[in-house]
């Protein structure tokens, strides 16, 4: 059982708030990734306020420390509530996310495995168990692991014991979200919601996976 979390990637402001709506009694999160904030700015986490859902900004952050924490404040002052980073940046680095995360009371995820078939060329060979061990050991709520490789994700829950493990690539990158939803805390599903007919619909199809 886990939670639902929308990866509302949908570029027209009018759209995506309308989808999110509809959604929104299904939903335990949204995340808000560079394709909504590009084209509607970081005040769309204030528009969605209203609706009382945790809001991430999925920056999938990567840069040195300073310019880490520059980033951090504005999606936290933002209005969002937890960030996304990658954690192949190193200690330091995600350190100033996880910091700047609880100084302004909110929560840090860092990506240890992503989810599409390119992601084994650099995150083999034990680079994603070092990311999610560094993510335990710098204080991070948890880590981002692939719903396309339930096997991963099992061996990955092995190092992060009871930190959230968040999981996209459900649906329209192929994972099963039977095979993931007991593995993780919650499943991060984009297209398959946001593309369907009926997006509610499609959203209340999932809840059985919600605790
Ligand atoms: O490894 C990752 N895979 C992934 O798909 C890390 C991510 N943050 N995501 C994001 O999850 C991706 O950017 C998109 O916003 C969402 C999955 O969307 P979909 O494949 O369900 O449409």
């Amino acid at each position: 059982m886990t939670s639902l979390i929308l990866a509302l990637d949908v570029v027209e402001r009018e759209k995506a708030l309308a989808i999110a709506r509809e959604c929104a009694p299904h939903l335990d999160g949204i995340k808000i990734g560079y394709p909504l904030v590009l084209s509607a700015g970081l005040s769309i986490a204030r528009d969605l306020e209203d609706l009382d859902i945790p809001l991430t900004a999925d920056f999938k952050v990567a840069d040195i420390p300073n310019t880490n924490r520059l980033i951090a404040e504005q999606v936290f002052s933002a209005g969002f509530r937890a960030l996304i980073c990658q954690g192949f940046t190193g200690v330091d680095a995600v350190t100033a996310c996880v910091e700047t995360a609880r100084s302004m009371g909110g929560m840090c995820m860092v990506v240890a495995e992503m989810s599409h078939p390119g992601a084994l060329e650099f995150f083999g060979q034990g680079v994603a168990e070092r990311i999610a061990r560094m993510a335990v050991d710098c204080g991070a709520d948890g880590i981002i692991a692939p719903a396309t490789r339930p096997e991963r994700v099992r061996v990955l829950r092995g190092i992060v014991g009871d930190r959230l493990i968040w999981s996209p690539g459900v649906g329209a990158q192929g994972g099963d979200p039977l095979s993931i939803a007991s593995l993780v805390d919650a499943i991060i599903v984009g297209r398959q919601i946001y593309e369907a007919k009926n997006p509610g619909k499609e959203a209340s199809g999932l809840a059985y996976l919600r605790r």
